[in-house]
């Protein structure tokens, strides 16, 4: 259900325009380069393959910092009948936030930066060991084409922010996190004329990063434990979910 999310909605920011600049383009631009540069790092030196289930395969790289686990994680997966377009639409937009996610107490938007940014507060529910914790992100999304020819990649960032609306409450802590999701359409034997393409000829390369602090101190083996089972879970349940609401729909290229 989505009876927990609240929109605070655009709340006077009247400077929120297409390519308008603001305190966070600086920063926004440096992460997305970050991402789309470190997306072509090669996974076999230093990455255990911990998980795969079909197409999907979850890779974790084990860094501990002071005895704290702040793991990398990385996720290719392949959903056939679907674009990047679509998949980045139902996971940046926040109407559809609720649906698919089933770590989250409550999302609400604190601030529309522009039409491709906002800053989200959420609260996580207790599936992170230990005391409740919470987070606050800038969210952009944003397509590109690389060649003229291609479909183009399309791209959510969710990067820690602080905000005078979501100050830190202790005992609640704070997860910090920079995490990508990148998406690639394939179009598998395009018929001739491009308004033909159907649904099975149509899929989405999916690559999802993510570098997350817990914030606070959490056992290490029950950390690595709950990341290993709840990352592919988010990403079966995410993408079945946009399966699901695309399926009758015509395609969003
Ligand atoms: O990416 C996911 N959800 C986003 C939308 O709700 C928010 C997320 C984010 C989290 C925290 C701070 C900032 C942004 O991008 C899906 C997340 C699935 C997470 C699975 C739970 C993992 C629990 C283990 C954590 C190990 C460090």
């Amino acid at each position: 259900s989505s009876t927990n999310a609240t929109a605070v909605s655009a709340t006077g920011n009247h400077n929120a325009l297409v390519g308008e600049k603001h305190r966070l383009s600086a920063e926004i631009e440096r992460i997305v380069q970050g991402h789309l540069k470190y997306k072509y790092e090669d996974v076999s030196d230093g990455w255990d393959l911990i998980h795969q289930e079909g197409e999907m395969k979850v890779y974790r790289r084990e860094v501990e910092e002071n005895g704290l686990v702040l793991d990398p994680m990385k996720i290719f997966h392949t959903i056939k009948g679907v674009t990047g377009h679509e998949i980045c639409h139902y996971f940046w937009e926040f109407q559809y936030r609720m649906e698919w996610e089933t770590t989250l107490d409550s999302t609400k938007i604190i601030e529309v930066l522009d039409p491709q940014t906002v800053v989200f507060y959420q609260v996580h529910k207790r599936v992170w060991p230990a005391a409740q914790r919470d987070s606050c992100f800038w969210s952009h999304i944003r397509s590109f084409t690389s060649s003229d020819e291609d479909q183009p990649t399309w791209l959510v960032v969710n990067y820690t922010t602080s905000h005078l609306l979501a100050p830190i409450k202790s005992p609640q802590v704070r997860i910090v996190a920079n995490v990508a999701l990148i998406c690639e359409t394939v179009i598998n034997e395009p018929p001739l004329n491009p308004k033909d393409i159907k649904r099975e000829n149509i899929e989405c390369k999916l690559t999802y990063v993510a570098f997350v602090n817990p914030g606070g101190w959490v056992p290490s083996a029950a950390l690595r434990s709950v990341a290993k089972r709840e990352y592919p879970r988010f990403l079966k349940r995410f993408s079945s979910y946009v399966l699901e609401q695309t399926r009758d729909k015509p395609i969003l290229f």
